[in-house]
């Protein structure tokens, strides 16, 4: 599936990247919105945001997980923006390294004022992680409305990846609000509508 910059919102058509921060002073001021993507290291995040506004290389993609460690913002409008988190749960990174990402991000979801919604995505293979549960959970803590995507759906049989979508629909969206779920993949674009529409509601 291939598609072409008509089928894509027009906010979603002029992404630009705006910076990296490492600590909350060096970030874009706090107004607006923006939409944070969220998940564990090498889930996805950056082929999603780069499927979801049709751009190659806009969000780095890697195949060695841990790449990203700062804060990517990506500017769509004067108002409106994309967040790249780092990725939490790399193994490979020392334990410091890793406290320091994720306090980073636990500091964002909790004090950033023009964070419309997170995107947490979930491997459909195995959702549901324990550090994915983590997150959620911080979600929770700060009432942030949250869209599970889960992703990397072509791994599995039509069969395997809607009862993947059932596992998280059954343990989290039906008994919490504020939490809606989806499959989706950046390889085949499957999902991409639906994401592209949760995305512009919350930024506009
Ligand atoms: N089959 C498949 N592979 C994917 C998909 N999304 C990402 N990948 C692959 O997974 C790896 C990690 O992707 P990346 O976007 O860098 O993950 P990030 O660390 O979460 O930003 C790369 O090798 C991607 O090509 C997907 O939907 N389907
Ligand atoms: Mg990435």
């Amino acid at each position: 599936m291939n598609d072409s910059n008509a089928s894509i919102p027009a906010l979603l058509c002029n992404p630009t990247f705006l910076l990296g921060a490492s600590k909350q002073s060096h970030m874009p001021e706090d107004v607006g919105a923006e939409v944070a993507f969220a998940g564990r290291s090498n889930v996805g995040k950056s082929s999603a945001i780069n499927r979801i506004m049709n751009r190659r290389k806009l969000a780095r993609t890697s195949k060695t997980p841990g790449r990203t460690q700062q804060i990517n913002f990506f500017e769509l409008s004067e108002s409106a923006r994309i967040v790249d988190l780092p990725g939490y749960g790399f193994a490979k990174v020392p334990i410091k390294v890793r406290q320091q990402w994720e306090q980073s991000i636990l500091e964002y979801l909790s004090t950033r004022e023009s964070l419309a919604g997170l995107i947490l995505l979930m491997d459909s293979r195995h959702p549901l992680t324990e550090l994915d549960q983590q997150m959620i959970a911080r979600c929770k803590d700060n009432a942030i409305r949250t869209h599970l995507l889960i992703t990397k759906s072509d791994k599995l049989s039509r069969n395997k990846a809607t009862q993947s979508l059932f596992t998280v629909n059954n343990t989290i969206v039906n008994n919490s609000e504020n939490f809606s779920a989806q499959l989706f993949s950046s390889l085949d674009g499957s999902g991409l509508d639906t994401i592209r529409s949760v995305i512009t509601e919350w930024l506009g």
